[in-house]
């Protein structure tokens, strides 16, 4: 009876210290930077760095957790430097859009090459994850993005670099 009152009790602590009134007041409250609680990241703006991707999902029939549980674990994101010059670039994979790649400019600001390097990806779902790894044994930085799901024998591999 000691344990499961205890159990009981752990378990409404943790219900109600995991919810949140306004999830977006959590993310600004991180941001601020104070004397009193210093933080080691600062929230940049799109604005500010030209970095607008967001991977949006878009629920139906076909696509959500009852027909496919990993809906929600999110896209990718690999840095490297793929240009040679020294700043770390960021490719970012989208799981039902575009994918999207930023060439640093210096001083967070950043240029999207996506349209220039064609390296949207494929066309539609479901674009998992990326990684950054000199694949071809070259000596320069590649990026690699998986799929999940069938696809046709032809379009299982495909890279770019
Ligand atoms: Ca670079
Ligand atoms: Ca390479």
């Amino acid at each position: 009876m000691i344990k499961t009152s205890i159990a009981l009790i752990s378990a409404l602590f943790l219900l109600l210290h995991g919810c949140k009134d306004n999830p977006e007041k959590e993310v600004m409250d991180i941001a601020e930077n104070t004397d009193e609680h210093p933080t080691l990241f600062t929230l940049l703006s799109k604005e500010k760095t030209n970095v607008d991707f967001e991977n949006t999902l878009k629920e139906g029939l076909n696509a959500n957790v009852l027909v496919y549980e990993y809906l929600y674990n999110g896209g990718g994101v690999a840095t490297g430097d793929f240009n040679d010059d020294g700043l770390q670039d960021l490719y970012f994979t989208s799981n039902m859009g575009n994918n999207k790649f930023y060439l640093n400019k210096g001083n967070f600001k950043f240029q999207d090459v996506t349209n220039i390097a064609k390296v949207t990806g494929r066309k539609g779902p479901w674009k998992t994850g990326v990684s950054s790894v000199d694949i071809n044994g070259d000596g320069r930085l590649d990026f690699i993005c998986v799929i999940q799901g069938r696809c046709p024998k032809t379009k299982e591999r495909t890279s770019f670099s």
